[in-house]
This record gives C-alpha cells, structure tokens and sequence, in this order.
C-alpha cells in the first residue's frame, strides 16, 4: 500500500473492512516503542530537572499565582501558574511564555471556569516558596532549583510535582537568546536521528506523519498511596498496575475491533483521571489535555523510619508505599488538576465541579435495549417487537444499525426495508417502546446526499494539510468527516434532528454515534491522520480524545432542540472523553462473545463509573462471535445489574433473541431482565443521585469500603449505590463462587429469600443456573416495583415495595426519586418527589428528601419486608397524616426474622410512620 503526504493510503477501496483482519493482529496499532514523543521522553532522564523557578518573577493577580521557569541551558521561558480551586483543588498550569505555534488549551470540557480562591504566601526565600490555600489547609511548597513542588494537607506530603525532574517541554523553533538565530529546543539534542525520534516527521508502516515538535510531559508522586484506578478506556483489570519501564496506559481513542484482554492500548474512549487511594486518604489528578497521551505507573515502596523511635534503626523502619505517575502528551499544555478529596465521594464531587455530573436519564433507558447489526426490515422489528410480548418478556427500545439507511447515509432510510418508518415507529410507540438509531461521524462523499452537500458548501468537514476536505473510507465509501470542534457545525448537527430535516423521524426516535474516535479505514491505525486540520486551524493532533465528546454533545443538543427543551435526550457514544457523561452513555465496543470478555466487562464499567461516565454497559451476549448458551444466559444476569443493559450481536452472527434457546434459558433470561424491571425504582434514584450528587451508580468496593484493603483489588464483585452488592458468576460450570462480604460489622441479607448470610467475610457460595448471587446490605433500604409491565412505559403507576434490611443497630435507610420519566420538568417546574425513608426503634418513617418537589405521585406502597427484625411484633400500626391510626395485618417468619406487611396501600410520597410494637 502506498501512502500520501497526508497519511492516508493512496489505494482507499470502499471495502476496506477494518473488520476480520484486525481481528488476526493488533499490530495494526502502535505500542509506546513505536510513538515518537514516548521514546523522545523515555530518553530524557535528567539526574535532576533543568528547569529553575525564578521566585523573583512571583506575581498574584485575581488569585492566581504566576511563576516563570527557565530550562538552565536553553532559557526558553515557561510560565508557571497555581490556583486554589474553590472545593480543595488545585490547578498547576505550564505553558511557553511566548511561543511561535500557539498551542491547544482544552475547550468545552470544563462546565465552567473554576472559581479561584486566594493563596497566602507564608514563607518567601530565594530557593523556596510557600502558598498557603487557607480554606483546605493545602500548602504547596516551590523549589526553586531543580524546580519541584510539594503538596501537603494538614502538613502531611500528599503529591510531589517535578520531583523526579521529569518535566518535559518541546517547543516548535525558538529564537536563542544571544544569536537571533533558530535553534531547536534541548530535548532534541538528546535525539541522535530525527528521524528516529520523530520530531518532525514519524512514521509508522507506511504512513507518514509531519509535525512540529510539541510533546509535554511532568511526572507526580502520591507519597503513601499504592493502589491507582482511572484512565479508561483500557481492557484491563479496575485496579491499574506498575507498567514497568517499557509501558504505558495509552490514551488515544480508537477502533479497535475484538480488542485484546488484559492490555493497556488505547481503544474507544480517554478520560485523563487518575484516582490514587489509601486506607486514610483519595486523591486524583486529571491531566486536561487531548492529545495522545501515555501514563506510566511505577510503584515503589521507600524504608521510612518509625517516626515515634527515637534512634532510625535499620531494622525498625517500616516499608512506605508511594508511586510516581509520568504523564506524557503529544501537544497542549500542562493543564493538571489536583483534587485533593479526601474521600472517595470528595474527589467524585471535586471531578464533577470540574467537568459536570451525569446527565439524568430517561427512566426508559434503564430498561433493556435489543440491538442487532442489523434488525433487517420492518418485518424484523415488528416481529422481535411481538416476539417479546410473546414471551412475556419486557424490553424497552429496539435499535437498528447501518443497514436502515439509504447507502450509510445517515438521517435517511433505506426505502425498501424501511418503506414506512413512521408507521413502524407509531406501532412502536403503541407499544409505548421506543426506537434507537445510528449516526456516524463520517458522511458519504455524495453530492445528491444534501447532508453532504450543505456541509460542504459551507465548509464544514474537517480539512486535509492542503486545505481540501479530508476525504477518509468508512462504511459509506469515501466520506468526509464533519468538524464538530467549530461550534457552527455543532449547531448546524444539531438541526438535522429536528423533525423537519431528519424526515420520518419521530419523538421516539433516539441516537446512537459510532465510529466517532474517529474511524477511517485504511488510515493509521485506523483513524484520522493527526496532521489533518479543524476549526482554526487546530491539527488533528491536538484534539483527537475530544472528537466522539464533540459529537455526542451535538447529537445530545439537537435531541433536546427538536423537542423545545422540553424532553431528556439518549444519546449513546463509543467515543468519549472526560465530559461526555453531561451527554449521554457509552458502551464497551466491540467485545467477544467469550467468558474472558464477560469478565472483563466489570473492571472496564468500574473504571469508567469512577472517571464519571456512570451510565454504561457493554454488549450483553458479546458483539463478536456466537455465545454458548450458559454464557449468554450469564451475561443477561450479569448485564441486568449493569447501568446500560443492551444485547448486541455483529453481522452474521446467530440470531440470539432472549427466546430462541429453548424454554429453560428463556425463563432464566426472562427472569433476569423482570428482576431488572423490577429493580428500576432502585435504579432511577442511583441515577438521580449520580446526577446532583456525582456518586456512580455502580461502584467498586473500595468506594464504599475504603479502609479496608481486601476490597482495593477486587475486580469479580461490586456494588450497585451503597446498598446491593453483586456477585456475578464469570466462569462457565461452575457450582460455587467465593465472596467476600466487605467491611466490618456489616450485616447481608439475601436479595432474594431475605435470608442473613451473616457479617463480614468471605464465603463460598453455592450457584445454579438460575440467577447470580446479589446481597441487599444491612442498613440499607430499596424501593421495588409490585408489578411490571411490557416496557417502563407501562409502569407509570405501578406500586412499590420496600426491602428493609437492618443493620446490627436495627436501623435502615433508603429513597426514592419519582418524577414523569421523561421531560426537564423535574428541573424547571420541580416536578419531583424525592423521598426518604428511616427505620429506627422500630419505627419505619416515610418523610421528604427534598422539600422543594412537588410531583403528584399517584403510586401507592404496598407491601413493606422488614429483614433482620428479630421478635414477632404484637401489634403492627400506622400513623399517617390526618388520619386515624390504623393496625396494620402482618406476617413473621421467625425463622428468616422477616416481617411482611402487604396491601397496605399508603401514599408512596406521603409522610407516614408505621410503628413496629
Ligand atoms: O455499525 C456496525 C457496528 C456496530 O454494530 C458496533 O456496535 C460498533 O461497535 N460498528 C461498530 C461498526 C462495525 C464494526 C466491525
């Protein structure tokens, strides 16, 4: 194959599949040896760091603390900034003081520009400087020679900055000092061949990439922390590991058909969020930039002496963990974020401040979604539509692929299969179930096709190096590919959806982006060449991680534009970046049909759970390849505890509607997927909570359980909010799995039979076929639906239940959040109800959450199960606003020590007490 200038092969056929061939090698994709600015970087391992703070330069202005740093042979000035970020953060920005090439600073990612607090200087010397953020106790001290810095909390050293002298800043040409003339910036020097190091040109197979030099990099110590987590998207396990020397966790968003397990390349989605725990403490660095990033973890352990002893004796230290973490990046700037927690929760919220919560669904997507590549024709939907009802099993949005559109062409339908997509939406909508379709990022090089004409005309594809549109090969043939960093082509995306240009579509018709890393067949390893240029000349380099965010978030604007504002949008996206939780939901890509990849598909959520993109999931069933029977099965239990719960199968694979694999697996799927259904009460209030408070929805165990180590790697096991802990099965044949029942003191009670499996420990639990081992945790209180429906649709008023189950205190707590399910009314109008339940002294109490709610709720509650009550009551009593107080029937079951009260119909959001005597 042959190559242009531009990086793309001159021989682009349309059927270029990157499909079955990648599948065979990975070699498609480069490891860090093969990346230029890694191997730039690796190489540069200064003793110490040249670079010097010039403390004579400080200045405070509006809070912010602005330094200039010099490279001690160079002089190449860099400017230093520090901020105190209102909510114990802190931002460290380091840019060229001048530069000849401007350099990208990340857009749009951050909801706003974080509120700067004022630093106190409390201790000025010529070699070192001490701020002082007054609201968190935060000290940062600055070293002026090497440059270094040192945070501290309550005058514990939390993060070192620079102190392994790592800082790394390339610059395009800079005019020397004394001569006037060009000269390359040092790190260069280090590179025996430019060639070789890629300064300017790189190459990888045969393409060409021409550039100037513009990598960054800065290392960070985490003194006493030795358990990382963040940084997806990687197929690897939640809890992150050393990589060595010669590795890297990759951030660069690709299409990477079939990934590999247990690896640490790049695929779809990047968020540069490193979250960094200990037993006392959480942290996290979130490193703002979009450009293709690697990160190395080296973890170490330093003999410190026991402080209280009064002579260090060799013997007596005590080995401290702390891991240095390098970051290193193609281009921008250093733009770091420190937050400081210290909890979990804190550093959840810190992220959130920074770049928004996840946007709050509506309750339909949390049911389950069937997907195909591709639901064929019309008859296809109607029949997998009837084919649920059939088998009573309820779902709540089919999807179609590719292939209902006229040629890939997105926006239209293919007029044979689709001759009336209104009508098939309509019996839908009948069925009150909705529609999900695909829109991809690459447009078909058509000038019939008015999408791409309109774009064109004005201008809206992203450009080759010589100023032409890019053309690229993708599903459609050659296309184009729309450039969704300008603003105008954002609003002009959005527009398409509008009922009037995106023709036979209707109001329950949502989005799906793929391919938005984005894909190019036949490209470098698969994707945009990174010279080629967007709004304002940006190169592809810069932004390439911010490309599926920029998409996600017009298709997200122009759902919610077609509508007046009015209704919550869905949009799912493969690509993402630190953000994209604000638009919608991602999924995993394309896994494989394989137990491997069933497993994998927890730690991969986790990661993503904690960087803030909670509303996730991945192909239930595997998207390549057949699933055996028992795995299918499995992934159905597994994936309705998942936040996104969507079957999904490639292009000639078997058809694999929950039905077709005989009675007995059909009422094992059945029975997963109602138990979902049921459970979605529960659901809507995590993701109601992960929308104004940024807690995931599912969580790994070290979140809820953050002192006690046994719980910093587990990967098989987590939980759903604070209250369900889910144990899925992940082997095939297997009749008993080992869990561990985290923390101290807490109590666990069977999600099912309400039996106490007892406190904490670790247990070998016996399995059948029929479901995965779920725990409600005591303490906890969850709300259930009585009855389901075919959709959620049909559930608006469906009573509820409560499952109580007592701590060893004999106390509980829970909510509930109930509003339409659908519209911005619970934002504008506070149209909700946000409840609150507590059981105390054998007293269960139903008081308001939030008291500016004011949603009618209609629901009744009905039936109420107490776990762990250990004596029958005598009399069971209701006390409810301006009524008489009222005896209550009742069931012990002394064996379980549950009690049960049915049928007694109280308002769900009334205040009410029911007094246990
Ligand atoms: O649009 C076809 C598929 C889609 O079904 C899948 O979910 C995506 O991850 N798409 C990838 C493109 C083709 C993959 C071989």
């Amino acid at each position: 194959m042959t190559t242009t200038e531009l990086g793309c092969p001159t021989t682009l056929k349309p059927d270029d599949n990157p499909g079955g061939a990648l599948l065979e090698s990975q070699s498609k994709f480069k490891t860090c040896k093969q990346i230029g600015f890694y191997r730039r970087q690796k190489l540069f391992q200064p003793d110490e760091s040249p670079y010097f703070a010039q403390l004579n330069t400080l200045n405070i202005e509006n809070g912010i603390v602005t330094l200039d740093l010099n490279h001690q042979e160079t002089l190449v000035p860099l400017k230093l900034k520090i901020i105190a970020v209102e909510g114990n953060i802190l931002r460290i920005k380091i840019n060229e003081e001048s530069s000849l090439k401007p350099r990208f600073e990340v857009p749009d990612v951050l909801v706003k520009e974080p509120t700067t607090q004022q630093f106190k200087v409390c201790n000025q010397e010529t070699s070192c400087l001490v701020l002082e953020d007054p609201s968190s106790l935060c000290k940062i001290h600055v070293n002026a020679k090497p440059f270094s810095m040192l945070v501290t909390q309550n005058d514990n050293e939390l993060i070192s900055i620079n102190s392994q002298g790592q800082l790394y800043f390339e610059n395009a040409v800079f005019p020397s000092k004394e001569s006037g003339l060009a000269e390359t910036n040092p790190e260069k020097k280090a590179a025996s061949s430019e060639e070789l190091f890629g300064l300017w040109k790189e190459t990888f197979e045969d393409y060409l990439d021409l550039k100037y030099p513009s990598s960054i990099g800065l290392d960070f110590t985490l003194h006493g922390f030795e358990n990382m987590y963040g940084l997806p998207e990687h197929a690897d396990t939640h809890q992150l590991q050393d990589t060595g020397e010669d590795e890297a966790y990759r951030l660069y968003n690709l299409d990477v058909f079939g990934y590999k397990i247990y690896d640490k390349m790049g695929i779809y989605g990047s968020v540069p969020l490193l979250l960094a725990h200990k037993p006392s403490h959480t942290c996290g660095i979130f490193w703002l930039n979009a450009s293709e990033t690697l990160v190395e973890i080296r973890s170490q352990a330093v003999l410190q002496p026991q402080m209280h002893l009064k002579s260090p004796d060799v013997k007596k230290q005590r080995a401290v963990p702390k891991t240095n973490v390098r970051w290193m990046s193609e281009s921008g700037v250093v733009d770091v974020f420190l937050l400081m927690g210290p909890t979990p929760y804190d550093v959840f919220k810190q992220y959130a401040q920074l770049t928004g919560t996840q946007m709050f669904p509506p309750l339909f997507t949390l049911g389950y979604h069937q997907c195909r590549w591709n639901y064929e024709d019309e008859a296809d939907v109607e029949a997998v539509d009837s084919g649920f009802d059939d088998h009573n099993i309820p779902y709540d949005v089919i999807w179609l692929d590719i292939e209902h559109t006229n040629g890939k062409r997105y926006f239209t339908w293919d007029q044979d299969k689709f001759s009336n997509p209104v009508k098939m939406q309509e019996n839908l909508q009948e069925k009150k179930r909705k529609l999900v379709v695909i829109s991809d990022p690459h447009i078909k090089v058509d000038p019939k096709y008015t999408l791409y004409s309109e774009a064109k005309e004005k201008g809206y594809f992203v450009k080759n190096i010589s100023g032409q549109d890019f053309e690229g090969n993708c599903w459609p043939g050659v296309s184009s590919y729309l450039d969704f960093t300008n603003p105008d082509v954002r609003e002009w995306y959005s527009s398409q959806f509008s009922f009037e240009k995106y023709k036979n579509s209707t109001n329950i018709l949502f989005i799906w982006n793929d391919m938005n890393e984005p894909s190019v067949f036949g490209s470098c390893e698969g994707t945009m060449p990174k010279e080629a240029v967007h709004h304002q000349g940006w190169n592809h380099r810069d932004l390439h991680n911010l490309y599926g965010f920029y998409q996600q978030m017009s298709s997200s604007d122009g759902l919610i534009q077609r509508l007046g504002g009015k209704e919550r949008p869905f949009v799912l996206t493969r690509s993402f970046f630190a953000g994209s939780q604000r638009y919608g939901a991602a999924w995993t890509g394309d896994n494989k049909a394989e137990w491997e990849y069933l497993k994998i598909s927890v730690p991969m959520l986790l990661t993503l759970s904690v960087t803030g993109i909670t509303f996730c999931g991945a192909d239930v069933g595997g998207f390549v390849g057949d699933p055996d029977t028992e795995l299918l099965v499995r992934w159905y239990q597994v994936g309705s505890f998942q936040p996104f719960f969507r079957g999904h199968a490639m292009q000639d694979t078997q058809r694999r509607e929950p039905w077709l694999f005989g009675e007995d697996n059909t009422s094992i799927i059945r029975r997963a997927i109602k138990e979902r259904y049921a459970l979605l009460p529960f659901w809507y209030h995590l993701f109601y909570r992960a929308h104004i408070f940024a807690e995931p929805v599912m969580r790994p165990l070290w979140v809820e359980f953050p002192k006690y180590p046994e719980t910093f790697g587990i990967d098989e096991q987590y939980m759903l909010g604070n209250a369900l802990l889910v144990a899925p099965v992940l082997d095939s044949g297997v009749t008993s799995i080992d869990v561990l029942f985290p923390g101290l003191g807490e109590r666990w009670y069977d999600f099912r039979n309400f039996s106490c499996v007892g406190d904490s420990h670790k247990q070998k639990v016996d399995v059948t076929i029929e479901e995965i081992p779920v725990y409600q945790r005591g303490g906890s209180i969850i709300p259930v639906y009585t009855t389901i429906g075919k959709s959620t649709g049909w559930m608006d008023n469906s009573p509820y239940e409560l499952h109580i189950a007592l701590d060893r205190k004999g106390t509980a707590v829970g909510e509930i959040y109930i509003d339409d399910g659908h519209s911005f009314q619970y934002l504008h109008e506070r149209m909700f109800s946000y409840r609150r339940f507590t059981f105390k002294k054998n007293i269960l109490c139903s008081s308001t959450a939030d008291k500016m709610g004011c949603y009618p709720v209609k629901s009744t509650l009905e039936n109420v199960y107490v776990m762990g009550l250990k004596n029958s009551p005598s009399e069971v009593i209701v006390h409810e606003a301006g009524e008489k107080k009222k005896k209550l029937a009742y069931t012990y079951n002394k064996d379980l020590c549950v009690l049960s009260l049915k049928n007694i119909s109280l308002g769900v959001s009334l205040d009410w007490e029911i007094h246990i005597k």
